[in-house]
């Protein structure tokens, strides 16, 4: 497909070098967002309510934490250095510990006490000292699989940490055997096998369409990769999988390397390309059969609950925006167009009829954004589903952050009863991504905890709410109260006690 962009210069919005010594005064720097950048541990932390005794493991997630000023005054939130939070729970006690990623950009950066990379994903606007350098942030969501936890940004190759102590043991590459450049910070583990999927875009670090897959077995050995290429570069950020089958949801935030040379936002958001659904079989050389489906319209998939089969129809759920994200990508069609919520949508695509076409349908009718379904029952057809949301008649919305309105509840979907309930975090709260966690390892799909950090914005502060995943309304079981404010973050997942020393 080939690319034919408008040339208006007025859309171009070319970064200008600051004076690094001191912060933008921006929504990404600002507030409840400002880098937080202490790294440390705080034992025994403050508990409201009871925290489950049975409840064994650690809530460990990622975030993104400028260490140094940017080198240009519109920097995104996504540029931040990760920092890894944790808090590890047993015996109904809780320490929370914070440690940054020692990515090679943040060694560098912090040697010459200053920001010398420069926009997400723009080696072009970096200090000419750190050309070939790695430029990963390590900054989007974290992976136990194989006995190995991973930090992991899809621009770049995952970083091994110590799910103990999170310190950084280094790059990883599974032995010499990931090929690509790039690691989703999505990848699908299935539960039924212990295999891990993932996948690289912009394998060779510029915008090019090649896909590489990796097939990972439960013992963390890379075993397969297979390789495809998508319609268009463009942003991949999530992924399905269903027993038979890895499916992508191709949506025009594209990248122009051209305008990537000149400065400009690394995507754009570009609707006059369709989204397209990828469907590639999951046995050996399935990315050579890979089927493309036609959305009916250029919408935007956020993120992913789940996909299941059902016979020959396939069925995709996760969260859909009628817009780009323009609040960090802009739109190369309408400068002034507003950025829209998503909603949860099944997509349905029949793999036997011959046809091309999706049919679509709404989940529910609320706005949501940060899927999370059981996983022991990902590629299977789930009952429950949850989610971060607002819901004006319990709460207030609170003002807009870098990265629009903040989450004032969760959210429960449950499909079988079509009831939606909800937790209100409470005035100035925030609550982000909830994780769900089983009661027993062999409890019924959805029985166990949902845990989530709750920012409370006017105490510039931080807990970890521990809510029954069945009864949100009726608030927490317990809230962790953190003495001190951890940064916004993205993804996390909970750790067995059984894969931890201390
Ligand atoms: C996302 C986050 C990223 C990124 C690209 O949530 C997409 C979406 C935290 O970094 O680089
Ligand atoms: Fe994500």
């Amino acid at each position: 497909m080939a690319l034919d962009y408008p040339t208006a210069d007025a859309l171009t919005d070319t970064v200008t070098p600051r004076d690094p010594s001191h912060w933008p005064d921006t929504p990404v720097f600002r507030g409840y967002a400002s880098p937080v950048r202490l790294e440390g541990e705080v034992r025994d932390l403050e508990v409201v309510g009871t925290i489950p005794a049975a409840l064994d493991g650690a809530y460990i997630r990622n975030s993104a934490d400028h260490a140094h000023p940017p080198m240009y005054e519109n920097d995104l939130f996504l540029n931040g250095d990760g920092m890894l939070h944790k808090v590890r729970i047993k015996d109904g006690k809780a320490d929370l510990s914070t440690r940054y990623v020692q990515t090679e950009k943040l060694k560098v950066e912090r040697a010459a006490r200053r920001a010398l990379f420069g926009a997400y994903r723009n080696m072009f606007t970096d200090d000419p000292s750190v050309a070939g350098k790695d430029r990963s942030t390590a900054n989007t969501s974290v992976v136990f699989h194989g006995g190995t936890l991973l930090a992991l940004k899809e621009a770049a190759r995952p970083m091994r940490i110590d799910p103990d102590t999170l310190a950084t043991l280094g790059g990883y590459d599974f032995d010499g055997r990931l090929k690509s450049e790039t690691f989703t910070a999505h990848p699908k583990i299935d539960p039924r096998t212990g295999e891990m999927v993932a996948f690289g875009y912009f394998t060779t670090g510029t915008a090019d369409t090649a896909v590489e897959l990796y097939y990972i077995d439960a013992s963390g050995e890379l075993t397969r990769t297979e390789r495809f290429d998508a319609p268009y570069p463009s942003m991949i950020h999530d992924c399905l999988l269903s027993e038979n089958y890895v499916i992508f949801t191709i949506c025009p935030m594209v990248c122009d390397w051209e305008r990537v040379k000149r400065g400009e936002a690394f995507f754009h958001w570009d609707d006059r390309l369709p989204t397209m659904v990828g469907v590639v079989p999951r046995r050996p050389g399935g990315a050579r059969d890979v089927r493309w489906f036609k959305a009916p319209n250029p919408v935007m998939e956020t993120h992913t609950f789940n996909a299941w089969e059902e016979g020959d129809r396939l069925n995709l759920e996760h969260f859909i925006t009628q817009t780009g994200w323009l609040s960090q990508f802009p739109d190369i069609n309408n400068p002034q167009a507003q950025e829209k919520p998503p909603f949860a949508q099944r997509w349905t695509i029949d793999l036997g009829a011959g046809a091309d076409e999706i049919s679509i349908a709404p989940m529910w009718g609320h706005i949501g954004e940060m899927p999370m379904i059981d996983l022991r029952f990902a590629t299977q057809r789930t009952r429950h589903f949850w989610f971060g949301t607002n819901n004006p008649a319990l709460g207030p919305m609170l003002p807009r952050g870098a990265k629009g309105p903040p989450f004032t509840c969760l959210g429960h979907f449950d499909a079988v009863t079509e009831q939606l309930d909800f937790f209100y975090a409470g005035p100035h709260s925030s609550p982000e991504e909830p994780i769900f966690v089983p009661r027993t390892p062999d409890a019924v799909e959805g029985d166990g905890w949902l845990m989530t950090i709750v920012g409370r914005r006017d105490e510039n502060r931080t807990d970890l709410v521990i809510l029954d995943a069945q009864a949100l309304s009726d608030g927490p079981v317990a809230i962790i109260k953190f003495p001190c404010r951890v940064h916004e973050g993205f993804h996390g997942m909970w750790v067995p006690g059984s894969a931890l020393k201390g």
